[in-house]
Formats: C-alpha cells, structure tokens, sequence
C-alpha cells in the first residue's frame, strides 16, 4: 500500500497488501468469489503473454456485466485506485499487465459474454466487450455472414482487447483495421458513468466521433463493455496459396501483381522469411513443408461471396506469369479447406514458436510498402553488425505494410544479456523505420513495451495532444496509468 493512501485494516499477504474495506466494497458489487487477492488466483493475471512484465495487484476484479464495471470504477475512483482493464491478456505490450506497486486493481471484463444481438439485415452484432474474436466470428457464421477480423489469438483475446489496441491482423488488406469494424460503443468512463454510444448507423456525422478515442487507447480513456460491429457477405469460394521466392523485392512485385489479378477478393498476404517458417516448423513438427528451401514466402488467402467463383484459375494465372518472369520460384495452392489451414497454421504459429525458442525483441512496425524490401536490407545489415549472432524472424502482413521484425537471440546466449541489447536493437529497427517515414507501432500498440519509445519519436505537438486527451477523459489518472504516456 502506497503511502498517504489508507483505508481500514491493512491484511498483508505474500505479494503485495489489500485493504479489507476496499475489498469488501468491491466484493457488495461483484460477489467475493469474483473479487480474487490470493496470489496463486491473481497470478496469471499478473504477466503477459510472453512472460516479459510481471506485476502485482491490489485485487483481480471480475463484474459480471456494465453496470458492475460501472459499480466497480466508482468504488475504484472513490479509493483513487488505479485500474487496469485486461481482456484476454494476449497483448504483445504488457499494456494488460499491472505495474509492481501492488497498488493497481486489475478488472477482468472475460465474463461480460454475451451476444447481444445480431441483424442480419443491418449487417450487425452487438457484443459483449469479454466475447472473445472466435465467438464473435461463430456467431456471425451461424447468421450466415462474415466478421473478418482475424488474429491468431482469436480463441483468447476478446473484442474490447482488439478495441482497445486496434488489433490489426491478416484480414486488413480487404477489411480494414478493427476501427473500421466498429460502429458503435458502450464505455465505462474514469468516474464510472456509463456512456451508450450503441449505434448500428453507417452514416452519423453528429458531431465528434467520440468511439475512435476510445478504439486503440489501450485502456487509458475509459472501459469498453460492448460494441456495435459491422458485419459481411459471408466467403463462398475460399483459395489460399503458398509462393516461394528469392527476395522481399520480388514478393512486392507478386503483390501487385495479385491486387491486379484478384482485386477486392484478395484478402490477405503474408509474408514470411525462409527462417521464421523454419523455426514455425522446429517447433510445430506435424506441421507441413510443402516448399522447402527457399529465402522467402507469401502467403495469399483470396474470397468471394459467391459459390464456384473461378479464383482458383486467377490465382494459377498470377503465378504462371510470375514463374515466366522469375517473380515466384515455386508455389502451391491448398486443395481442401484442411491443406489450407495448414498451411495458415505455419503462419500463424510463428508467434508461439518464437516464445519457446527463447528470448527475442519485437519490432512491430509499418512502412509504406514500396520501402520494406530497402528497409529490411538496410536495417538488417545494420543490426547483425551490432549483435554478431542474432537471428532475424521476419513476417508479417506484406499486404498492408505491417512486418513483425523480431530479434531472437543467438543460439546458446543467456536470456538476460541477449535482452540488454533491447535498447540497442530499437534505436537501429526504430531509426530505419522512420526514415522510411513507418510507425514504430503497426497494430500491437504502445503498452508499457513502447512508451519511451513513443515519447522519443513523436513531435511534441501530438503528445500535448494526447495528454490534454487524456486528462480530460481521466482527469485523475486512474485508468491503466503509466502506458501509453
Ligand atoms: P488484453 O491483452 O487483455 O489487453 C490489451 C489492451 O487492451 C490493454 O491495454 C488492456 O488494458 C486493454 N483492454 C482490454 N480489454 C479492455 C476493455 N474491455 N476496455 C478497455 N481496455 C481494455 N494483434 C494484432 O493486432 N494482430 C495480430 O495478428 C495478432 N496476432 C497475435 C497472435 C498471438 C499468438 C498473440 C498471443 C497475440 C496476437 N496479437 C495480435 C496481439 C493481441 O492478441 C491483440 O492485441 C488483441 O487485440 C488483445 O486482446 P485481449 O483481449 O487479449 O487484450
Ligand atoms: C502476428 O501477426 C502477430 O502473428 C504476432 O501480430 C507477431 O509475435 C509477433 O511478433
Ligand atoms: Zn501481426
């Protein structure tokens, strides 16, 4: 317990200190049995998916549905406690995770699930913010439409956790990025009133769009619990391939080449290093490897609406013409929705890979499309002269400019001194990346991962911006503090 903050009887337990007051006040709105301060029940709440920030906490919270959170942030406020709202806690920047004061009071939104509604004439859901993406994508199915936001986490991370960072992930290209999925909100504010900006309009210019500021504020303006999202014709005809090639200059070229032979349908390209797959595989064996040996891979997944829709027979075009002009070394394209989700599963289990292989530094950066293949030839040179030995895991969505740039450690180097260069590789990646005039956050966010970062790279004009932001919608600091600013 910080001092110059007290409320009744102290009771000090192994982690950090809980106030039984404060406890009991939170415990009349949720029940006891969802307020958890046991160190063995908070503890996977208390670090992130990687296992890189590790926090304490005063009390995991857990409400039930919006008027609880609301209950639960005025108790919160009343106390001057500080909260973190976590979802999922899939995050990549420890912006879920408490800091170590053992002051904060995590709030769990994971059982505010339900469906609220879907229209399928509006071509809308609306969800609970605790749904996870996969629920949400089931239930549009079921409706015979589509919600196209795609993430490997979609089992876990839940739709006020893609709000809340904007999740990005491989359906960009064709869809946009989760801002562009959402119609409405309903947000618990800093003081617990609750605002219902609940609208299913496509067309609303009354006024400021006020749900963008909440949408990839990662907690820090105010606590999703539902949403408004837009829904889409449903995919018919599905293909998805695998190309091999010899540079990053030539998957840039097939790109264009498949935006010209596919248009609208294509949905999203990826690509991924020759090494990312290897280590894809190292650690998921069962997985196939249909093309081996090559420098690079793309990825493409290309829909249509209707069934029988000749895409197959566009995409063989593509890459015949690409083969003819050296562009493709070799490609497949799946023959089941099976092969093609296996050939997903080498995509989307890089991640997951990465984590068991050991220590690395992200990068998750942007750059206008035309600058990647520069990029990473220049920051690539640059980087395995600082770190003799690093190894670069490269992927990441070609299609909308967006690459996962990690740093692994070299083979048999301790975790510890391989992470002390993190300062070190980020000034390198970051530096490249904004002289190509990219972002040194695509789609994970700020967190706690990137606040200095951010602090060094944006002008001071737009942090005013953001910090009078923030302290006229939390005007006490309470909400998620110390990420982001
Ligand atoms: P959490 O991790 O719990 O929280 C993330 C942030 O949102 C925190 O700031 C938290 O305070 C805030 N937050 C959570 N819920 C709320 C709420 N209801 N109201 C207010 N704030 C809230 N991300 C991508 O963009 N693209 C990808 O392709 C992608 N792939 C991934 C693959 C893997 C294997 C993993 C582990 C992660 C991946 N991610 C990706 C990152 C992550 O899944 C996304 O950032 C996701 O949107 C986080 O959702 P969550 O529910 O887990 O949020
Ligand atoms: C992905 O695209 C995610 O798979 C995670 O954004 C990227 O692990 C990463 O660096
Ligand atoms: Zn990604």
């Amino acid at each position: 317990m910080r001092a110059g903050y007290s409320h009744g009887t102290l009771i000090s337990c192994a982690m950090t200190y809980h106030d039984a007051t404060f406890v009991e006040k939170l415990s009349k709105v949720v029940g006891r049995e969802h307020v958890l301060t046991a160190p063995s029940e908070m503890a996977p709440f208390l670090v992130d998916w990687r296992a890189r920030f590790h926090g304490a906490a005063q009390a995991v919270v857990q409400p039930a549905n919006t008027p609880e959170v609301a209950r639960v942030v005025a108790v919160c406020a009343d106390a001057n406690v500080p909260i973190v709202p976590q979802g999922g806690n899939t995050g990549m920047c420890g912006a879920a995770t408490p800091d170590q004061s053992g002051n904060e009071v995590v709030i769990s939104l994971a059982r505010l699930r339900t469906v609220r509604e879907v229209d399928p004439d509006n071509a809308t859901i609306t969800v609970d913010a605790g749904v996870t993406l996969a629920e949400v994508q089931q239930a549009a199915a079921e409706a015979g439409l589509l919600f196209p936001l795609s993430l490997a986490s979609e089992g876990s991370c839940t739709i006020g956790g893609n709000l809340s960072t904007n999740a990005g992930g491989t359906a960009v290209l064709r869809y946009g990025n989760t801002r562009e999925l959402v119609l409405g909100v309903e947000v618990v504010l800093a003081d617990g009133r609750i605002w219902n900006g609940l609208r299913g309009l496509r067309k609303d210019n009354s006024g400021y769009d006020l749900k963008q500021l909440f949408i990839g504020s990662e907690g820090t303006l105010g606590i999703l619990t539902a949403a408004v999202l837009k829904l889409f014709a449903a995919p018919r005809s599905r293909v998805t391939a695998l190309a091999a090639m010899a540079s990053v200059g030539h998957a840039v070229h097939l790109l264009r080449a498949m935006k010209q032979a596919l248009g609208d349908h294509l949905v999203g390209f990826e690509l991924i290093s020759g090494f990312a797959l290897e280590l894809s595989r190292r650690h998921h064996p069962h997985l196939p490897d249909p093309l081996p040996g090559h420098a690079w891979y793309v990825l493409l997944q290309a829909n249509d609406s209707t069934a029988d829709a000749p895409l197959a027979t566009r995409v063989e075009n593509a890459f015949a013409v690409a083969a003819e002009a050296s562009i493709v070394e070799d490609a497949t394209i799946a023959q089941s929705e099976e092969q093609a989700a296996r050939l997903w599963a080498l995509r989307e289990n890089i991640s997951e890979a990465q984590r068991r292989e050991g220590p690395n530094i992200k990068h998750d950066i942007s750059v206008p499309i035309s600058a990647i293949p520069a990029f990473i030839a220049e920051t690539g040179s640059a980087l395995t002269q600082a770190l003799p030995g690093a190894r670069l895991v490269v992927f990441g969505h070609l299609g909308d400019g967006n690459l996962h740039y990690n740093v692994a450690a070299p083979v048999g180097a301790s975790a510890q001194k391989f992470m002390d260069n993190t300062a070190l590789a980020n000034r390198i990646v970051h530096d490249g990346v904004v002289a190509k005039g990219g972002s040194i956050s695509a789609e994970h966010g700020i967190g706690q991962l990137k606040r200095e970062e951010l602090a060094h790279y944006k002008g001071p004009l737009e942090l005013e911006l953001m910090a009078r932001l923030k302290s006229a919608l939390d005007p006490r600091g309470l909400l998620n503090p110390g990420k982001v600013l």
